[in-house]
C-alpha cells in the first residue's frame, strides 16, 4: 500500500521592502504554474511570504508596521492565489503577518495557513517560538525583532502543534525557529503527524553568537532531519533566502523523509520549486518501530519537560 503526495518547496529569493504585495503574489503564482507542470498537489511557501522580513527593523510608527500586515486572509492581494490554486487543484502553505481582532483587542501574530485543493482554509497556526529581542539593540548590524511586532498566541485548543487530516494524510505546522524545538515535533509526532509543513527566514548572521554563522545551513537540516526521524514523518522546510535589504539569508529548503534523509533541495539562492513524490506510508516504518510511542516513551521520566522552562544546574560541589 502506498499514499503518494507529491509536494513542492517553493523557495523564495529575496523580497526589497520597495516590492509590493502584486509582484511578490505574481512570484508565487508562478512557482504555482511549475508545481502545476511536475504534478505537484501541495505547494509549501516560506514564512512571511508576502514581504520583506520586516522585524529586521526597529520601527516605531503603528501604522508603518501594519503595513506589512494582514488583516484578512484570502485579502485583496492574495485572493489571485487562491483562485488559482483553486483552478489548478493545488494545496498550499502560506506563512505571513496576521492582523486579528480578537475579544475587541488588535493582536498581531506571524501565522501559516494551510489550503487544500479546492481553496478552503483547512488549517492555521501562529508561531510559539518568537526568536530575537523587543527592544532596540543598536549595536547589532541588524535587528530581529519578532519578540517585538508579534505575540506568542494564548495556549488553547486553537493553538499550538495541532494537526489535521488533510491531503490524504495527517498534516501539521510549524514556523521557523519552531524547527530548532524537539518539543515541536514531538507534540504533532504524538498526534501522529505524517508531513510537517515549515517556512523560514534564517539570517546566516546571528549577532549574539556569530562563531554559529559558518554552521547556519547545517543546524538548519541538521534540526529538519532529526525532527523527522525522530517522529517518522516527512518534513518540508522553505525558506526565504538570499541578500535581503543587505541582509544575508540561508537558502538550503529540503523535502525530508521518515528516515532523515534529505530527498529533495534546492540549490539556489533565488525562487526555486524543488518537488518529491512522498509516499506517506513510509512513515508507518519508524512509527511503528524504533519510535513506536505507546510502547517505548517512557513519560513519568520526562516531567521535567513541561515543569521547567530555563535550565537549573544542580548546587555546585
Ligand atoms: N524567522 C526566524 O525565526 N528566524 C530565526 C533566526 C534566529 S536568530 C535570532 C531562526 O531560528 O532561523
Amino acid at each position: 500500500m502506498a499514499r503518494w503526495l507529491t509536494v513542492g518547496a517553493a523557495q523564495l529569493g529575496p523580497i526589497q521592502r520597495a516590492d509590493g504585495r502584486a509582484a511578490v503574489v505574481d512570484r508565487l503564482l508562478a512557482l504555482l504554474h511549475q508545481a502545476h507542470a511536475m504534478g505537484v498537489e501541495l505547494i509549501v511557501y516560506p514564512e512571511l511570504a508576502l514581504t520583506t522580513f520586516f522585524p529586521r527593523w526597529y520601527m516605531t510608527d503603528q501604522a508603518e508596521i501594519d503595513g506589512f500586515f494582514e488583516a484578512e486572509m484570502p485579502g485583496p492581494e492574495t485572493r489571485r492565489l487562491f483562485e488559482a490554486a483553486a483552478k489548478l487543484g493545488i494545496g498550499f502553505y502560506l506563512g505571513y503577518a496576521e492582523l486579528a481582532r480578537e475579544g475587541g483587542r488588535t493582536r498581531r501574530y506571524n501565522t501559516s495557513i494551510l489550503v487544500d485543493r479546492a481553496g478552503r482554509i483547512v488549517g492555521r497556526y501562529r508561531k510559539v517560538h518568537l526568536p530575537g529581542h523587543a527592544e532596540h539593540e543598536p549595536w547589532r548590524r541588524f535587528q530581529h525583532l519578532e519578540k517585538r511586532y508579534f505575540e506568542v498566541p494564548d495556549a488553547g485548543n486553537e493553538s499550538g502543534f495541532k494537526v489535521w487530516r488533510a491531503f490524504g494524510g495527517i498534516m501539521g505546522m510549524c514556523i521557523c525557529n519552531d524547527r530548532r524545538w524537539p518539543e515541536t515535533y514531538r507534540v504533532m509526532g504524538l498526534q501522529g503527524v505524517e508531513m510537517v509543513l515549515l517556512g523560514y527566514n534564517t539570517p546566516v548572521h546571528n549577532a549574539p553568537a556569530p562563531e554559529h554563522d559558518a554552521l547556519s545551513l547545517f543546524h538548519n537540516h541538521l534540526s529538519m532531519q532529526a525532527g523527522a526521524y525522530q517522529n517518522g514523518c516527512f518534513v518540508v522546510g522553505v525558506a526565504k533566502c538570499g541578500i535581503e535589504e543587505g541582509v544575508e539569508m540561508i537558502g538550503g529548503s529540503a523535502i525530508i523523509a521518515p528516515s532523515g534523509e534529505i530527498v529533495a533541495q534546492c540549490a539556489s539562492q533565488g525562487d526555486e520549486l524543488a518537488v518529491a513524490r512522498c509516499d506517506l506510508d513510509r512513515c508507518a516504518s519508524y512509527k511503528t518501530t524504533t519510535f513506536d510511542f505507546a510502547r517505548h516513551r517512557q513519560p513519568q521520566h520526562y516531567r521535567l519537560i513541561t515543569d521547567r522552562k530555563g535550565a537549573i544546574e544542580p548546587p555546585p560541589e
